[in-house]
């Protein structure tokens, strides 16, 4: 009855059906799937900008010991990618090979001529003596995963 007098038709107003042009912009189930499709495009930057460079660093180098060994999982990347070492004592990178993509089946280590294949689940040890201090680059068989070796004096 009062939704008949003025005053009752503007309180019932905002509650009359919705037409087919007065949707609401998004319904609550929309703005749920926005917002998980900004957070994940906000994890998937984080991850290739952010996490991808972040120092990940392994010493392999312990005094006195005569081979030093680290692991290197190899996973759409090398982690660690850098790895610190003696110059003039030798080294056994053993590369942890998880991932199955063509990218990663390949290591290369240019200044030591080492080019090996990685079989996906296995472990492959490649011993490199750094002859002096420096950077050497490690690389997947067409340079797009990137890794350092740097000897120390
Ligand atoms: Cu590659």
């Amino acid at each position: 009855m009062s939704s008949y007098t003025p005053r009752g038709y503007i309180l019932h107003a905002p509650r009359r059906t919705m037409g087919e042009h007065e949707m609401p912009f998004m319904t609550t189930p929309e703005w749920a799937v926005a917002i998980g499709a900004i957070a994940l495009i906000a994890w998937v930057n984080w991850y290739f900008f952010f996490a991808g460079q972040a120092p990940a660093l392994a010493v392999a180098a312990t005094p006195g010991s005569v081979t030093a060994e680290v692991v290197i999982e190899v996973d759409g990347g090398y982690s660690p990618n850098t790895v610190r070492v003696r110059a003039g004592q030798p080294v056994r990178l053993v590369f942890d090979r998880k991932d199955d993509s063509s990218c990663s089946e390949e290591v290369v280590i240019p200044a030591f001529n080492v080019r090996r294949f990685l079989p996906t689940g296995e472990r492959t040890t490649i011993v490199v003596t750094p002859p002096a201090p420096g950077r050497y680059p490690f690389t997947c068989g067409m340079s797009m995963l990137r890794g350092t070796i740097i000897a120390d004096a």
